[in-house]
């Protein structure tokens, strides 16, 4: 069976991307639900209801286990989402125990939604891995609307990217965790903004390594030896999806449809 994955969007697909090139052999099935992106400034009920959705139709495909590929989803909904569903359900890793280790003064930042910044999780973890550590959390919430819309590299998207790295930049923050799924695409401009002042790290490589685990651990690996397919699923429009699963992902064995959920 494939190994489904999930966002409200096409954010998601930074990390299939990395879940591609560690399980070439898997199949994935994936469902952006962009009909109601952004997610991120909604309340907890909303975003725990949209959840719950997409997972009962991403079990019917049906999947052996489910990635949660979104920060905001994880941290709302995770535990709702492993009730409503009887696959394994992984969500996103925070990323924070690479940042703190690629930090020598021990300062990261986080860049993430309204309702991911609100839970404080990265800050929590983080302080459990280092009580040293300084951790600030900046909310971007413009940010996954604006990428989810098609502006990755235009003035749009400069200038709230410009805004969101003042304070991280000002408190000379050393690593900075880039804790929405969406964010990884918009990481050349960054890095662009920052010269090389702050590094960004995308937990989905720590993410895949819980995938790893479970895998392992249910002896779940695809026994096939050929090229795992990519079935990508978008509830609006597939354009944005389409161009970016091209060039991003690494599969010739690729499709792309509309789904109503
Ligand atoms: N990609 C989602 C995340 O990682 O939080 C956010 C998407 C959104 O709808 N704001």
């Amino acid at each position: 069976l494939p190994i489904g994955v999930f966002d409200s969007g096409v954010g998601g697909l930074s990390v299939l991307k990395v879940l591609q090139e560690q399980f070439p052999n898997e199949d994935f099935i994936y469902i952006g639900d962009n009909a109601n992106n952004p997610v991120g400034n909604r309340s907890d009920d909303e975003i725990t209801y949209l959840a719950c959705h997409i997972a009962e139709a991403l079990e019917k495909q049906p999947v052996k286990l489910m990635v949660i590929a979104c920060n905001t989803f994880t941290v709302v909904a995770l535990d709702a989402v492993r009730e409503r569903v009887s696959v394994p359900v992984i969500g996103v890793s925070q990323g924070v125990k690479t940042a703190i280790s690629q930090s020598k003064s021990k300062t990261i930042g986080i860049m993430a939604t309204v309702a991911t910044v609100n839970s404080h999780i990265h800050k929590h973890v983080a302080l459990e891995v280092d009580h040293e550590v300084l951790v600030w959390e900046q909310p971007c919430p413009e940010l996954a609307g604006l990428i989810e819309q098609g502006h990755l590299d235009d003035h749009f998207v400069r200038d709230v990217c410009t805004e969101y790295l003042e304070p991280l930049l000002s408190r000379e923050i050393e690593v900075v965790v880039l804790g929405c799924t969406h964010f990884p695409f918009v990481q050349p401009l960054l890095e662009e903004l920052t010269s090389g002042r702050i590094q960004f790290i995308d937990p989905a490589f720590e993410t895949s390594e819980l995938v790893r685990r479970r895998l392992e651990g249910k002896d779940l690996f695809n026994p096939q030896k050929t090229a795992g397919t990519v079935s990508l699923y978008f509830t609006k429009d597939i354009e944005l999806g389409d161009k970016l699963s091209a060039s991003f992902l690494n599969t010739s064995r690729r499709s792309i449809e509309h789904i109503t959920l």
